[in-house]
This record gives C-alpha cells, sequence and structure tokens, in this order.
C-alpha cells in the first residue's frame, strides 16, 4: 500500500504480508472519509483543492478552498479571457502609434554662408546603409547632414527666409532607378541647373537615380546619380567620408521664400526590400524625408 506524504508525520502504512488482509490504518480511513464527502460540496464545476492538517494523533482535518474564478460559467470566462485580450492588443498598439507619432528628428541649423553670398549652406550625404551607430535600423537608406565638423541623421533643417540656400550632396548609394522619368530632370534651382561632379546637368538617365533631393512646395527637385555598381571603394555604411570612398557631387541652389515648413523628400523608391520599395525608410521621418523650417 502507498500511504501519500500529504498525510503528514508519523503516519505509516500497514505492512503488508503473505495471505494476510492488509490493515488500512485509521488515518488513511479518515481521509477518505473527509475526501468524499468534500466532493459533494459546494458547484460540482467549481476546481478546489483540500489542504490537509495534522489534527492528532490519528486524526486529519482538511480545509476546501475554491480557486479564483473557478465557479464561473464557460461563457463568463471566454468572455473575460477575450476582453482581457483586446484590452492587453489594444494598449500595445496605443504605446506604439504614441511612440511613432512622437518621435521626429532633431531640427540642425544650416551654416550661414560666406559674408559676400548672403544665405546659407546645406551640406548632405546619402548613404546605402545608415548602420548600427545612427539607427536601430542600420540597413536602411538614409540622408544625413554635416554640423559641428560631424555627419548626424537627422533630415529637419533650418533655413533663412528669402534666402539662397547652397547645398552640397555627397551621393554614395548605388542607382535603384526612377519610376517617373520626368523628376530625373534638374527644376526649380537658381541657374536653373546643377552640377555633378564638377560638371553642369540639367538631367540624368532616370535608371541611374540613387535618390533625388525635392521640395514640391518650392518646385526644386534634383536628381542623384548613383554610385557605379563596379565601385572599387563603396561605402558600406554611414557615416560616409567622401575623402576615402567612392561618391558622387551635386551642388545646386535653391530660394527659400517666405517664412512657413516645407515637406522635403526623396522619390526614387530606395527602399529595398519594402513594398514596391515605399516602406520604411521612405515613409519615416529622418531617413528619406523631412522638413526644412524657413524661419
Ligand atoms: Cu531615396
Amino acid at each position: 500500500m502507498i500511504v501519500s506524504p500529504a498525510l503528514g508525520r508519523g503516519t505509516r502504512a500497514a505492512p503488508e504480508t503473505d495471505g494476510a488482509a492488509a490493515v488500512t490504518p485509521e488515518p488513511v480511513k479518515s481521509f477518505m472519509r473527509i475526501l468524499s464527502q468534500s466532493s459533494k460540496l459546494g458547484n460540482p464545476r467549481a476546481w478546489a483543492y483540500i489542504e490537509w492538517q495534522h489534527g492528532g494523533s490519528n486524526c486529519f482535518i482538511g480545509r476546501r478552498f475554491e480557486l479564483l474564478g473557478s465557479g464561473l460559467s464557460l461563457f463568463a470566462k471566454k468572455l473575460i479571457g477575450v476582453t482581457t485580450a483586446v484590452a492587453v492588443v489594444g494598449a500595445l498598439l496605443g504605446l506604439y502609434v504614441a511612440g511613432w507619432a512622437t518621435s521626429f528628428p532633431k531640427e540642425v541649423s544650416a551654416s550661414a554662408a560666406p559674408a559676400s553670398s548672403a544665405g546659407a549652406n546645406l551640406t548632405l550625404e546619402t548613404v546605402a546603409a545608415v548602420g548600427a551607430k545612427y539607427s536601430s535600423h542600420p540597413s536602411w537608406v538614409s540622408y544625413l547632414v554635416r554640423t559641428g565638423g560631424r555627419w548626424q541623421r537627422t533630415t529637419d533643417f533650418k533655413l533663412p527666409a528669402n534666402s539662397v540656400v547652397s547645398v552640397t550632396i555627397y551621393q554614395f548609394d548605388s542607382p535603384t532607378g526612377l519610376r517617373n522619368p520626368f523628376m530625373s530632370q534638374v527644376q526649380g534651382t537658381v541657374g536653373a541647373g546643377a552640377m555633378l561632379d564638377g560638371k553642369p546637368f540639367n538631367a540624368i538617365p532616370p535608371e541611374e537615380a540613387s535618390h533625388t533631393f525635392a521640395i514640391p512646395e518650392l518646385g526644386v527637385f534634383v536628381p542623384l546619380a548613383g554610385v557605379p555598381e563596379e565601385a572599387k571603394h563603396p561605402c558600406e555604411e554611414a557615416p560616409c567620408e567622401p575623402s576615402t570612398t567612392d561618391h558622387r557631387t551635386i551642388t545646386f541652389s535653391f530660394r527659400t521664400g517666405n517664412k512657413g515648413r516645407y515637406r522635403w523628400q526623396c522619390f526614387v523608391p530606395c527602399a529595398a526590400g519594402w513594398y514596391f520599395g515605399n516602406g520604411g525608410p521612405m515613409q519615416t521621418l529622418g531617413y528619406m524625408d523631412g522638413f526644412i523650417d524657413v524661419v
């Protein structure tokens, strides 16, 4: 015979002997009696457990506890489960949306241009992969801005109103190609053109575009030619330095006009791995689009 350890200290099973009937000890009889009584108590659907205490030399006292909510109907349990799950998912969605809606890139002011030419200078770079130093999405394409002698990942720029802004873009990425050839023309710049590696140009073949710098409200569109695939010293990830890795250099200038907040963006579907190349860095502020505050 096996006696449960729950019967407590001092309890022993009766020895079994050959041919002789086993004698059930008194504490075990008490245990069996209380157990049979407890099964008749309360809600038959209830989940319960019985806590046993040693109540004397051959006596055990059992106390019956119902588990929380065990008396509820199946429908009520399902309702509570579904409501709890919906509340948890709703809270997680709320946190995600709040985080997305409140994360903005830091604003950087353009550096002042030389006193001889009233205006400002803006130096940018475009990279194939922004790297872990700048983002939790190291593989995303991105713009960076030169400020205080360093490259910083932000796409919010502060520029002076009614001024000429001279822009230099170091382009380190390979071509992706434009879907709309119209965007491969330079538009809205001072002098109606731009410079590519020191040579003036008005358009590039659409398939050679890696990114564009465009401020639609100001009518500014500048296509950025890509680094050839066979380049020997491509920059793998930011920060990319023009002195050590293959790149294209695009320069142009535009007028800011009146004060206001203007959106700017890339129009090349350059987000590799995303649906039609337009997800991830193409739809998240701080990578391929941002704002220009003209003040
Ligand atoms: Cu782009």
